[in-house]
């Protein structure tokens, strides 16, 4: 072989090994300081935007004041394929993306798996659609509208931006409108330092999952003051509703759960009692922040959900749990960040790097932000 040859081939070798290196770690290197003055994008439901239009102008400001850069977009599409169309040319454009606050009803993506455990079909909201920009994603019938499954495709199933949802419309028992006003209202207040809480985090553990206490505490990384209930026959629904109005900054809950109902006890029977939306309504909750580890108490396209009911309750400004059957493992992932005083939709966007229980995880696809992902807890 001539030398030229074989120079353009080492040279060749190499290339293609470096660009393999920067794919992976190029997510890595994404900048995550919030003084990067990254690009924000804000959706606004159009057919809402002038209603809440000084809420949202504040929230604006607000967000400017972090160090971020906004673009407001009111929307009126509701194929959420053009909204993952926007945020990927968002991102392709030289300022970058961040990633999305979605405020009212917007698209979501749904999608379709067989659950071989009830031998059924089952549907659920999926974010992550919102998320990942340069996945795959296969909707084998297009005709349904619901995706089939999830692949690399050109780039890879993790997230590159985070987005956060902000809708009360889900709600059958609240005026839509002053669970807005309300809600950004007190945002406001928290971040300039007029609703606050001692930085303490409950963990309540029903029976199912109290054998692992330990371990569970152990990925409790955000917080040094904790309260921990997780002795079975202490943990019961009305246990849980007198610690509702208890004050923490943070809960985070282990309980079987329907999208609209906790039901505390083994098995998910609701032996020891049942927290419903209506009681999420008329408890008046202190925390600020909950992990909701509670089968589809996230899925927020269910009328009533439980994890739209605790966000527009009282004090509450954010929401993680799961639109499907599972919730959150590998919570340090998600907490270590979030005590370096990282935002809450970077710290779920980094949750999804862990090494387990990634976006390749059934369990960990549902996995949903409910209000501000720009908040900290620091
Ligand atoms: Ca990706
Ligand atoms: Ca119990």
């Amino acid at each position: 072989m001539k030398k030229e040859y074989k120079a353009a081939i080492i040279i060749a070798v190499i290339l293609v090994a470096t660009m393999g290196i920067l794919a992976v770690i190029l997510p890595y290197l994404k900048p995550t300081n919030q003084t990067s003055f990254g690009v924000v994008r804000i959706y606004v439901n159009s057919t809402i935007a002038s209603n809440i239009y000084s809420q949202v102008n504040q929230y604006e400001q607000d967000i400017i004041s972090q160090g971020y850069l906004v673009d407001i977009v009111n929307w009126s599409d509701t194929n959420v394929t053009s909204l993952r169309d926007d945020l990927i040319n968002a991102s392709l454009q030289p300022r970058g993306l961040e990633g999305a606050v979605l405020i009212g009803d917007l698209p979501s993506a749904i999608m379709r798996y067989y659950d071989s455990s009830w031998a059924l079909w089952r549907t659920y909201p999926i974010d992550l659609y919102l998320t990942d920009l340069d996945g795959e994603w296969v909707d084998l019938d297009p005709s349904d509208g619901l995706f089939d499954s999830h692949n690399n495709g050109t780039g890879d199933k993790f997230p590159e931006i985070w987005v956060g949802r902000i809708c009360p419309e889900s709600l059958n028992n609240t005026n839509h409108l002053n669970a807005y006003y309300n809600y950004f209202s007190r945002n406001h207040a928290y971040r300039t330092g007029q609703l606050s809480r001692p930085h303490s985090q409950l963990v309540y553990i029903d029976d199912d999952w109290s054998a692992w206490t330990s371990e569970w505490l152990g990925d409790m990384t955000a917080y040094s003051n904790i309260t921990c209930i997780s002795t079975n026959s202490i943990t019961t629904a009305a246990d849980y509703k007198n610690r509702l109005t208890h004050i923490y900054e943070f809960i985070h809950v282990f309980v079987h759960s329907w999208p609209y109902e906790h039901l505390f006890g083994s098995g998910g029977y609701g032996t020891e009692g049942k927290v419903n939306y209506t009681d999420i309504l008329n408890i008046n909750t202190k925390a600020l922040f909950y992990n909701l580890y509670a089968c589809s108490a996230c899925n927020f396209e269910y009328t009533a959900n439980m994890g739209t009911q605790y966000l527009f309750s009282n004090n509450t400004l954010a929401v993680i749990g799961s639109s499907k059957i599972g919730g959150m493992t590998m919570n340090s992932y998600f907490y270590n960040p979030l005590s370096q005083g990282k935002i809450f939709g970077e710290s779920m966007r980094l949750w999804y790097w862990n090494p387990l229980h990634g976006p390749s995880d059934n369990e960990s696809m549902g996995m949903t932000l409910l209000g501000d992902p720009l908040l900290t807890i620091i």
